[in-house]
């Protein structure tokens, strides 16, 4: 309600006031209600896979540091980022290339998509990556990653960086070689933290992850025990969250990541909350209704939902969906909020 046209005095204050950038509140038009400029969208491999190999014709990895294509909102052109507080990007690197170590303030995952051979190396450790994999890269630790496989391996970038553009807190430096020394062995991430149990004297910070790589194979068979063994969400089938092992919270203070199974033939009920979330079809194909369009979906194809959509599956055959959202910065300020399917 303005109450301008009721008293030309408070029309004529209210006039006055902005020359000193000040504003009444009781004039403001800025929306109090969710809602986000990031319209739902899909970006099919079919689409994407060719303009990757296009890429790798005509850069190398050492002129782009990173042969990435950057998945942005369509609504939000400009912006380089896939929904307000989350960027996502595919990353392409062929045999013999190496992507130059450096750090930055944002923090990182990786989900595989395609290919073997390649690895990656973080904060001293290396890892190879095999598809479905889940990878952690902490903020502010030199990360470089190479392929010494016979085939191009292609992954999703997940980055928190709408965070540190926000706060104006963006910092990045390389490293003085290409790739980093390493100081630990492969694995040792994985004999450390991966097996629910933890170095007696470790310290979690409760930040990011010390698990660098949560494996394919060992989410997969989880979802398909649980798949037989435990109810199915009226939403969501079975749906997993990856942790932090030391802590049980989400891999970074700001990114939740999550697996889900589908069963062929699941027709799930919408669902929504205030998370932003993308999604990776690892396994299978369906549709997806995001706040009424349908996008019909198969493996490697990936999609962005927005705050407050409803979200609705239907597996035609068993899928296996990554998704990864800014769920955990919403729970730690205390934002999140969510309606169970058939709520509302
Ligand atoms: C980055 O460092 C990587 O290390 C990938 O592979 C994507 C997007 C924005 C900023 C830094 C990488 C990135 C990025």
């Amino acid at each position: 309600m303005s109450n301008a046209a009721a008293s030309p005095e408070l029309a004529a204050f209210s006039q006055s006031i902005r020359e000193r950038s000040l504003n009444p509140l009781w004039e403001r038009n800025v929306s109090q209600q969710p809602g986000t400029p990031c319209a739902p969208h899909i970006w099919r491999w079919s689409d994407v896979e060719p303009e990757l190999l296009k890429a790798c014709k005509l850069i190398g990895t050492k002129d782009a540091d990173r042969r990435v294509l950057m998945l942005e909102n369509p609504a939000m052109k400009g912006s380089s980022f896939i929904a307000q507080t989350i960027f996502t990007g595919v990353q392409i690197i062929l045999p013999g290339e190496v992507a130059s170590a450096h750090r930055h303030t944002p923090n990182a995952l990786r989900f595989v998509m395609k290919g073997e051979g390649a690895y990656t190396a973080v904060s001293g450790e290396r890892t190879m990556m095999r598809p479905g994999d889940f990878i952690v890269t902490p903020n502010w630790s030199w990360h470089d990653h190479g392929n010494i496989g016979k085939e191009p391996v292609v992954w999703m970038d997940g980055l928190d960086s709408a965070f540190t553009r926000f706060f104006g807190a963006t910092f990045r430096e390389d490293y003085p070689q290409d790739t980093q020394p390493l100081h630990r062995g492969e694995g040792d991430s994985t004999a450390a933290f991966g097996s629910a149990l933890l170095p007696v004297e470790f310290k979690a910070d409760g930040a990011v992850s010390p698990l660098l790589v949560y494996p394919y194979a060992r989410t997969r068979q989880a979802l398909t025990h649980l798949q037989k063994s435990a109810p199915l969400h009226p939403a969501h089938g079975v749906k997993l969250r990856y942790a932090n092992p030391a802590t049980g919270k989400h891999p970074f203070p700001t990114m939740a990541a999550f697996m889900q199974l589908l069963p062929a033939g699941f027709e799930g009920k919408p669902s929504r909350s205030t998370e932003n979330a993308v999604f990776n079809v690892a396994e299978g194909e369906g549709s997806v209704t995001i706040a009424g369009q349908r996008f019909e979906f198969g493996p490697r194809d990936i999609f962005v939902a927005p705050s407050w959509s409803d979200v609705a599956f239907k597996a035609r055959r068993e899928c296996v969906i990554f998704s990864y959202s800014d769920r955990a910065a919403q729970e730690a300020m205390g934002f999140f909020r969510e309606m169970g399917a058939g709520e509302g």
